[in-house]
């Protein structure tokens, strides 16, 4: 399988349950190589944007809110296979049906505040990373 960039966020539930440092554990110890990191508060327009897919669904609204109510952590990951392995430790949107011991199975609370986002395709990705590291110079090893 060819090697992959995936962008991924902590989002606010998980950032402020203070476990960005197991989530990033559980990247490392499955072979995606954290390349690019920042982290910040997202401005509504930012979180309407890079979720502007949804705009038209019902939970947008809400998504939107909570994605800015505090502070998201944004990593570029690579790896072989990154977009589908980073879904696979993510777990199922909703935790209540992720996997045992995914990401959203051990960490996330409800199908709002899931823990993590990652894209899901690479023409996502390519997007994705875009949107948040537009000019950045990414460093692999
Ligand atoms: P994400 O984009 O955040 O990685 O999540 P995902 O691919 O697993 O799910 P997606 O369908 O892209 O939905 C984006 C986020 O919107 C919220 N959502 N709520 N109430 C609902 O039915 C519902 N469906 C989706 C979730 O927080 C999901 O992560
Ligand atoms: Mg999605």
């Amino acid at each position: 399988m060819a090697i992959e960039r995936t962008l991924s966020i902590i989002k606010p539930d998980a950032v402020a349950k203070n476990v960005i440092g197991k989530i990033y554990s559980r990247f490392e110890t499955n072979g995606l190589k954290i390349v690019a990191a920042q982290m910040r508060q997202l401005s509504q327009a930012e979180a309407e944007g890079f979720y502007a897919v949804h705009r038209e669904r019902p939970f947008f609204a809400d998504l939107v809110k909570f994605m800015t109510s505090g502070p998201v952590m944004i990593q570029v990951l690579e790896g072989e296979g990154a977009i589908l392995k980073n879904r696979e430790l993510m777990g199922a949107t909703d935790p209540k049906k992720a996997a045992p011991g995914s990401i959203r199975a051990d960490f996330a609370e409800s199908i709002d505040a899931n823990a993590v986002h990652g894209s899901d395709a690479p023409e996502t990705a390519a997007v994705e990373i875009a949107y948040f590291f537009p000019a950045l110079s990414i460093h692999s090893r």
